[in-house]
């Protein structure tokens, strides 16, 4: 990939219209897209609605290993105070933790399980590395939502990934109920680019991992990518498993149950689509959000 070519222009000063995407959705073919653990008609839903979901991806006993060091982060103050960790609005309750497969062996060892990587591989094609971790905690009572946003957008704008080969795998480490805020996708949506209007300040990361203004699309856009295709929310038992495309539209609202909802998200990204300097032209983001070191294709535990 030597195309530094802004093909997805957005952070603009005027609005500028939405266009079908330019990369395929599932990026192998024939034999290879057939070969791994996703059945035909779980690649033909991905493709059609750009994510697909699994219950039971995790026994409740590794759930319950993950949770444990979850409990022991929101202990650590060090960690709370270290660059890669975001706390609410206004709040000290942790909202994520990024670059938590550097941080955590466990959820390393995750990003390469054979079973993930698998679905992975057959979606994007033979080599892969992980362009970002995080957990998102969302607290009970305090944690806030997300606005809708495609991640490609800002991983485009902002870290500079030229194409959209990559996707998002979201692991719910607690039951993800009607209330407690779940994730909420745009069946469909992930077939257009939505360009946004505004500029990226500076250091944008430090405001739109709290709260997210520069890069949310205006309401007709949306409106009309959810008249097409509504709006879905995949709930699960924790061990539950969201695999979704890197354009996929998606948000989710405030918590306001008891109940944490806790999500654990991994970003794959293909070797072949690795990062440029970012589009919108300012400094590249920190290593925790966008992987600039080690671009080698993860190969699965044994
Ligand atoms: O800026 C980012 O990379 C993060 N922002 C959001 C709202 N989703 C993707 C990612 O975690
Ligand atoms: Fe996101």
């Amino acid at each position: 990939m030597n195309d530094t070519q802004d093909l997805f222009p957005t952070r603009i000063e005027r609005k500028l219209g939405m266009f079908e995407r330019l990369d395929p959705v599932v990026h192998t073919e024939g034999s290879e897209r057939e070969d791994g653990p996703l059945s035909k008609e779980q690649v033909d839903e991905f493709e059609e609605k750009g994510f697909i979901s699994f219950d039971n991806f995790l026994s409740e006993d590794e759930v319950e290993q993950f949770l444990q060091e979850l409990r022991e982060y929101e202990e650590d103050e060090d960690l709370k105070l270290s660059e890669g960790t975001v706390l609410e609005p206004g709040k000290q309750e942790i909202r994520s933790v990024f670059g938590i497969h550097q941080v955590s062996e466990r959820f390393d060892r995750l990003t390469r399980d054979p079973r993930l990587l698998g679905m992975v591989e057959q979606l994007l094609g033979k080599g892969v590395y992980i362009h970002q971790s995080r957990i998102n905690y969302k607290p009970g009572f305090k944690g806030k939502g997300f606005d809708w946003h495609s991640d490609f957008e800002t991983w485009h704008s902002e870290d500079g990934m030229p194409r959209m080969r990559s996707l998002s795998c979201s692991i719910v480490l607690t039951d993800n109920g009607e209330f407690n805020g779940p994730l909420m996708l745009i069946p469909g949506s992930h077939k257009y680019f939505i360009p946004c209007v505004g500029r990226t300040p500076e250091d944008n990361y430090k405001e739109s991992l709290k709260s997210q203004d520069i890069g949310v699309p205006d309401d007709a856009s949306l409106r009309d990518v959810m008249v097409k295709g509504d709006i879905e929310a995949p709930k699960g038992k924790a061990g539950s498993l969201v695999m979704f495309e890197c354009n996929t539209m998606h948000g989710s609202n405030i918590n306001m149950s008891c109940w944490p909802r806790s999500n654990l998200f991994f970003v794959y990204n293909s070797v072949e689509n690795t990062l440029h300097a970012p589009y919108c032209g300012n400094k590249p983001r920190p290593e925790f959000l966008a992987n600039r070191k080690d671009w080698s294709p993860l190969k699965p535990l044994k």
